[in-house]
């Protein structure tokens, strides 16, 4: 498996672009104009149904870089020191993981499919925050970083990556394939929203056995426009399911921009016609994120039934390994970069507040370089699976 490049299959059409849109709820005005800065460009069209087509030809042009406006620091709890802390290195182990990856797929040891969360660590870290030892996580294939804010091994996980016999499908899986049921995680799913049902599923199970586990349900704003997610919605809120829907907005379904491809560019309404209540969250900033995930799992854990996160969030790097981008510009990725970067911020803060030390952080750093070092290594000496596995884990 090592060496194979994965297809080079970026060139997105716009197949998958059905949507919805709803009528207000309790959470949800879908009149009122966005509640949230972040990203606002995208959402401002003004234009005829005419043009719409005109522009679904075009080659994508790039969308405004239009700086993010994250909500005013006072509206956002503290994490406290010691959190603060946590999220920090939680981030930077993502953030390492991931340039790690980068780099062994530019040498060949990693092989096939391979996208990166580099960005939008925020999200993951910062509703791990949130919920309780039991609580399911599902996502798709983006999965690095959920499984290590699930407490997966890196090790494990990086060996998965090379296609190694101690990674945690075997080597068989890849970067899309990979579940630990002792961490809560289960998968890892390369099909856009087949993980929406599936999460579903969990929170049926939940609720099937009466435990008062929450299961979140991780997608993409491409994702968002799949069939089954609102198939999903209903069920989920006829039932009253607790599951909570957490759409990672990174402005980008491949090549795609939100605003070519979604009627709807709120995702946080997407619920309104079942009855779900949503929010938009500012996912660059974990503060912001763990506060919403705590009010989201509760509603969902007291049986009040699903509820909907948008993440507004990024990826700095293309789709996958095989995407130069050039759908956005160099600047437009800089400026998320520089102003609204998840780690930086958290850095920042904890300098200012004289929470902690360039020292401690740069030791922070070190040790989280050494754990992802010994990855690497891992993931490179690990035998290759024995060719008899090949017959092994499959269901005919
Ligand atoms: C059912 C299905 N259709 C199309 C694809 C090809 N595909 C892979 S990723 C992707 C884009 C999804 O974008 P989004 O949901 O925004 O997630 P992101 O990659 O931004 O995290 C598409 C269309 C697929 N894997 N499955
Ligand atoms: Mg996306």
């Amino acid at each position: 498996m090592a060496g194979r490049r994965e297809d080079s299959h970026f060139a997105l059409t716009d197949m998958h672009l059905l949507c919805a849109t709803g009528a207000p709820n309790g959470c949800v005005r879908a009149s009122a104009g966005p509640r949230f800065g972040l990203w606002d460009a995208d959402r401002s069209r003004s234009v005829t149904r005419g043009q719409l087509m005109a522009v679904a030809k075009k080659k994508p042009a790039a969308p405004p870089a239009e700086p993010a406006k994250a909500k005013p620091a006072a509206s956002v709890p503290d994490l406290g020191k010691e959190r603060e802390l946590k999220a920090f290195r939680e981030m930077l182990l993502i953030r390492r993981f991931e340039e790690k990856a980068g780099q062994m797929y530019g040498m060949g040891l990693i092989g096939g499919f391979c996208h990166l969360y580099i960005g939008q660590e925020a999200v993951v870290v910062g509703m791990q925050m949130a919920i309780k030892e039991g609580d399911q996580v599902i996502t798709g294939y983006r999965d690095h970083g959920h499984m290590l804010a699930c407490g997966m091994d890196p090790k494990g996980v990086m060996a998965e990556l090379t296609g190694r016999r101690h990674g945690y499908s075997k080597g068989k899986g890849g970067s899309m394939h990979m579940f630990s049921v002792a961490r809560n995680f289960y998968g890892g799913h390369g099909i856009v929203a087949a993980q929406v049902s599936l999460g579903t599923g969990l929170a049926f199970a939940n609720r099937y056995r009466k435990n008062d586990h929450v299961s979140l349900t991780y997608f993409g704003d491409g994702a968002a426009n799949q069939g089954q997610v609102y198939e999903s919605f209903n069920m989920a809120e006829l039932w009253k399911l607790p599951v909570v829907y957490i759409v990672e907005n990174n402005r980008y379904a491949m090549g795609t921009s939100v605003s070519r491809a979604s009627a709807q560019t709120d995702f946080s309404k997407r619920g309104a016609s079942f009855d779900i209540p949503g929010e938009q969250v500012d996912g660059m900033d974990v503060r912001a994120v763990k506060a919403a995930g705590e009010r989201a799992v509760k509603w969902a854990r007291e049986g009040n039934g699903p509820y909907i996160l948008e993440m507004m969030t990024y990826r700095y790097r293309g789709h996958s390994m095989s995407d130069p981008a050039k759908y956005r510009t160099r600047e437009e990725v800089e400026k998320v970069r520089t102003e609204h970067d998840p780690i930086e911020q958290v850095r920042a803060r904890m300098l200012a507040s004289k929470r902690a030390s360039e020292e401690i952080l740069k030791a922070v750093d070190a040790e989280i370089r050494k754990i992802v070092n010994e990855a690497a290594e891992f993931a490179t000496h690990d035998p290759e699976p024995d060719p008899a596995e090949l017959w092994t884990d499959i269901t005919r």
